[in-house]
């Protein structure tokens, strides 16, 4: 009932995207400034634990309420698409997809999991847990890129097929990586299919600021986590106690931006890229965008895309968003 399968490897050049470690070299140049790291180096192992944390922080408030989403409406989702493949991107440790595996599993509809996640670790431990909880489950798993999961899926089993893009993880990317995002998506989707969309919503920059700046410093060692990371995978000697995790609000983009920010002059090192990077003191480079929506405009870029709004809920404070389209 069970398959997983790994598209991610350090040093093999998937071919359809440049060797893994090249968004590195062009992020860490000083052609642009900030630079930039891509969030998807904060999932390791560790990284992956240290997200979890943050979702039971007081001061995260989207896992909560988006949580409190599902749990009203799933079997109204469920009622809408009828059976469906579920394919999770970003499935992490599955905890939210429980709540729609349980509305599916409550129509009698049979169970087909596709997790997608950069995060081997966390993918086999909560895929191997949904075996065990649910009886009738198929799962297959895909640890990997987005990019690289998106390219090689194939048409549903099933009757239907629903991509889950759940917690706000859209806001990650940039709006022109947002276009070839969706250019996947609707072509991973056959007409009548469907994609439901989490998407955290504007609100007092005092909440939002809280949010990415817990009091108990664990954001803070989610960020720092990704030198981490690099270190061990490119054969890299970042210091992490020469860098410092700084979050705000940027109100004119819409976006939290979470930086690290150097507290000398350093070089660093990552042998196996062969790179050599300098930064000076108060130099921050920028390790993720987390852009905060409006219903209605998601709508609406949803459409241009190529996919219908079915229904959108919210919550009772609109703090948070969850958008059911139609391919
Ligand atoms: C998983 C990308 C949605 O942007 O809120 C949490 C990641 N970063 N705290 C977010 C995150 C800092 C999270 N996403």
């Amino acid at each position: 009932r069970i398959r997983i399968e790994s598209l991610v490897n350090a040093n093999q050049t998937p071919a359809n995207e440049p060797a893994t470690g090249y968004d590195i070299i062009e992020g860490l140049a000083n052609t642009y400034q900030p630079k930039t790291l891509s969030p998807k180096y904060f999932y390791d192992d560790q990284g992956s634990l240290l997200f979890e944390k943050i979702c039971e922080l007081p001061e995260y408030y989207p896992t909560r309420t988006e949580t409190a989403i599902l749990r009203d409406f799933a079997s109204e989702i469920a009622t809408l698409t009828g059976p469906t493949e579920l394919v999770e991107l970003g499935s992490g440790s599955s905890t939210k997809t429980r709540i729609l595996l349980d509305a599916y599993q409550s129509l009698g509809y049979p169970l087909r999991y596709l997790p997608i996640d950069i995060s081997g670790g966390i993918l086999e431990t909560s895929a191997y847990q949904l075996l065990e909880d649910y009886p009738s489950l198929q799962v297959h798993g895909i640890v990997a890129t987005y990019e690289q999961a998106l390219a090689t899926l194939e048409p549903a089993p099933l009757p239907s097929r629903m991509i889950c893009f759940l917690g706000s993880t859209l806001g990650n990317l940039t709006p022109s990586e947002c276009d070839r995002f969706f250019s996947q998506i609707t072509a991973a989707l056959l007409p009548g299919e469907y994609f439901l969309l989490g998407v955290d919503l504007h609100k007092p920059t005092d909440i939002l600021e809280a949010a990415y700046n817990d009091s108990q410093g664990v954001t803070a060692a989610f960020n720092l986590n990704m030198l981490s990371h690099l270190n061990h995978r490119f054969d890299g000697d970042f210091d992490i106690n020469n860098f410092e995790h700084w979050a705000f609000y940027n109100l004119e983009e819409h976006q939290i931006e979470m930086h690290l920010r150097s507290l000398c002059q350093q070089t660093v090192r990552l042998q196996s890229l062969n790179l050599t990077v300098n930064f000076s003191a108060q130099e921050t480079v920028r390790t993720e965008i987390s852009r905060k929506f409006e219903l209605e405009n998601m709508q609406n870029y949803l459409n241009q895309q190529g996919l219908q709004p079915v229904k959108t809920w919210t919550d009772s404070n609109n703090w948070f968003g969850l958008i059911l389209a139609k391919c």
